[in-house]
């Protein structure tokens, strides 16, 4: 347990100032993975989301307040490529509160034939997932592909990310209106499936865009190598919680926060005190890497023990010291690319996490 300690210790000294960034190995020694964490892209201010071109060596990364979008090649250079428009922040300073959130590259992007990238953001009136052209030199156009999520001033959930199936999975949060996470009839508190055109995708459990309800604030989406999908999402007063996502299954917002025992409901596979605020997941290998936003950690969870019900005796920080929101993984490598955040104007990095 001593490397959790050298956690504490480390969120003790950096809560209030950001510590040194430092890699701490992980507590379950015999089948830790360890990683290395090196600055890779600075100069960004709250990056929200990171989200490969199918070249798999750039990604596209949306900034949360500034509604600016970069390509990053894996040298580290950044090219801004535009801004999406109608984007409004609620409360500049606080990148809970909306802005522009998830990017998506269209999975057949080839920035010719294909130009469609998708992004999620805040509008004054309400939260929308949009569509815009980018034909590898700059963003043009706006079409709103599925509007009317309701806004309030926080939980706007916001992942998008294309699944295996070439469906367009979408995480929305329940804008401070609970009770819209159990209303089937409802797009906020769910994870949507959709199409490119903002239709409900084929074969959806209701007929409608949803295809999981139940949810707080999910901003993590993210498949394993067997195409299960897992999501992460923030808690109210208790609980963060990492889901196995089914179709047609409700995940007890708010009703339950974390374990419950109500039928009809569905269990986390991992938690998380609620004061971490987990953010976003990525799979490497065999493991869910989780980051969080007030917790200062990147975790490891081991994709086995979740499912096994050992989730939380077996998840481990590997990283500390840093406000961390965006997340994904780098195609072909055993590595992740991590946003920090809430550092001030230009002084988040984009950080390279090895994992060996
Ligand atoms: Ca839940």
């Amino acid at each position: 347990m001593a490397s959790l300690a050298a956690v504490a210790a480390l969120l003790a000294a950096g809560l209030s100032q950001p510590a040194p960034a430092a890699a701490v190995s992980s507590s379950a020694a015999a089948t830790a993975a360890s990683v290395d964490v090196t600055t890779f892209s600075q100069g960004w201010t709250n990056p929200w989301a990171i989200s490969f071109l199918p070249d798999g060596r750039s990604a596209l990364v949306t900034e949360n307040e500034t509604a600016r979008v970069y390509r990053l090649r894996d040298d580290g250079s950044k090219t801004l490529v535009g801004t999406v428009p109608k984007v409004v922040v609620f409360a500049p300073g606080d990148a809970a509160v909306g802005g522009l959130l998830g990017v998506a590259p269209s999975p057949t992007w080839d920035g010719v034939r294909d130009k469609s990238v998708f992004f999620m953001h805040t509008t004054a009136t309400e939260t929308r997932v949009v569509r815009m052209n980018y034909d590898g030199k700059s963003l043009s156009g706006y079409t709103v592909v599925l509007g009317g999520i309701r806004r309030g001033s926080n939980h706007h959930g916001g992942k998008i990310a294309f699944g295996p199936d070439g469906y367009l999975y979408v995480a929305t949060g329940e804008a401070t209106q609970a009770d819209l996470a159990q209303d089937v009839n409802s797009i906020n508190g769910k994870i949507l499936r959709i199409t490119k055109t903002g239709a409900p995708a084929p074969g959806n459990p209701f007929g409608n865009h949803i295809y999981s309800y139940g949810h707080r604030n999910p901003q993590g989406l993210a498949w394993d190598s067997k195409g299960r999908l897992w999501s992460a999402e923030i808690g109210q007063e208790a609980t963060d919680e990492l889901n196995l996502i089914q179709p047609g299954a409700n995940y007890g917002w708010p009703r339950c926060e974390g374990y419950c025992d109500v039928k009809g409901m569905t269990n986390p596979k991992a938690t998380w005190d609620h004061t971490a605020a987990t953010a976003q997941i990525a799979v490497v290998g065999d493991s869910l890497y989780a980051s969080t936003l007030r917790g200062f950690q990147l975790w490891r969870v081991p994709i086995d023990a979740a499912l096994g019900g050992t989730g939380d005796s077996a998840k481990a920080a590997v990283f500390a010291g840093r406000a961390l929101r965006a997340l994904t993984k780098v195609p072909g490598k055993n590595e992740l690319w991590l946003g920090t955040t809430r550092n001030g104007d230009g002084k988040d990095e984009i950080l390279r996490v090895t994992i060996h």
